[in-house]
């Protein structure tokens, strides 16, 4: 094939390597300097891009889609779709597909930061750094993981994972979502206010969808309380931020593990203060494994599409 007939690729946010050679490889990348402006980041190639690859942070706007008129497919590196416009998409008939092999890592995560939290495991790894083991006394007790009521607000692909594992600590486990999982044995509450209300622990495991914005606020995270600890790895937007930020500093809850943020990399300076909370730089998926499958499910729905004219792992 000569590079005359290589299909061309725009190349939408930053990408692994491994994922630039073995595309590369055998199709024209081009990478998209401005998000905002692709048709000119791109210019004469514009018209003849046929696939993509971008981040579920970034997504597929309907202006990128307009600014690519030939595109097929665009390839996520990761699962979250609230900024890919899928109904004009369909319209188009352009086919978007994710990386749907990452779930086990999120839920571990959600696992980690809530044990992390109440038995300050980051809290007392300061105390020894810091020199305050022997001076200064002996550090604050936690609160016993174990045996604990959990919440799960969002009951997708996490969080049944998520219930899973934390059913291995004995916990109570029950969930608010409005779509209710009928193969789900957990109790379901009739919202979120009332599932905090009977929580020692609140996770926030609801997909982003367009639209969807503050689903925790002042109001279900008082309803957590003084000792609650609220734990997030779904998307930041989906907390009332400013919210969060008083009940943790005033004690309106116990404290919080966070994985994400309203307005990512920016972490409001009182959460990262607080010593009452875990900030993790939206890492939950983060792990080698997940991240070699990403690789792999975004390489193989490319080559897939254009080889046989089918997406391994397209969004239904
Ligand atoms: C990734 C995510 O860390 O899948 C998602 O929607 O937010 C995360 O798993 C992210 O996509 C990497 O940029």
């Amino acid at each position: 094939m000569t590079a005359r007939d290589r299909v061309e690729i725009a190349v939408i946010g930053n990408h692994r390597p491994a994922v630039l050679e073995a595309l590369g490889a055998e199709f024209t990348l081009h990478e998209v300097e401005s998000v905002d402006d692709v048709a000119g980041s791109l210019g004469a190639a514009a018209e003849r891009i046929r696939g993509g690859l971008s981040s579920p942070m970034i997504g597929l706007s309907a202006p990128m889609m307009d600014a690519l008129p030939k595109l097929e497919i665009v390839a996520l590196f990761g699962v979250g779709l609230e900024r890919t416009d899928l109904t004009y998409a369909r319209e188009r008939g352009i086919v978007v597909t994710t990386t749907p092999v990452l779930y086990e890592d999120v839920a571990d995560t959600a696992v980690v930061l809530a044990m992390d939290v109440s038995r300050r495991i980051t809290a007392g790894d300061r105390w020894v750094r810091v020199g305050h083991w022997g001076p200064g006394g002996p550090p604050a007790s936690g609160r016993r993981f174990s045996g604990k009521r959990a919440g799960i607000l969002g009951m997708g692909r996490i969080g049944r994972l998520l219930a899973q594992r934390l059913a291995a600590f004995d916990m109570t486990i029950g969930y608010y979502d409005p779509r209710p999982a009928p193969d789900v044995d957990h109790r379901l509450y009739s919202s979120g206010v009332e599932l905090a209300r009977e929580s020692d622990f609140l996770f926030l495991c609801a997909a982003g969808g367009p639209g969807q914005r503050d689903l925790v606020d002042a109001e279900m995270l008082a309803a957590l309380g003084p000792e609650g600890v609220f734990v997030n790895i779904a998307r930041g937007w989906l907390v009332d931020e400013k919210a969060l930020v008083d009940a943790v500093v005033t004690g309106t809850i116990g404290g919080a593990g966070l994985d994400v943020f309203a307005d990512e990399p920016n972490v409001p300076q009182a959460l990262r203060e607080a010593d009452n909370v875990v900030v993790l730089p939206h890492i939950a998926s983060n792990t080698v494994e997940s991240r070699h499958a990403m690789d792999q499910c975004m390489i193989d729905n490319i080559r897939s599409w254009f080889a046989t004219g089918t997406a391994v792992t397209p969004v239904p």
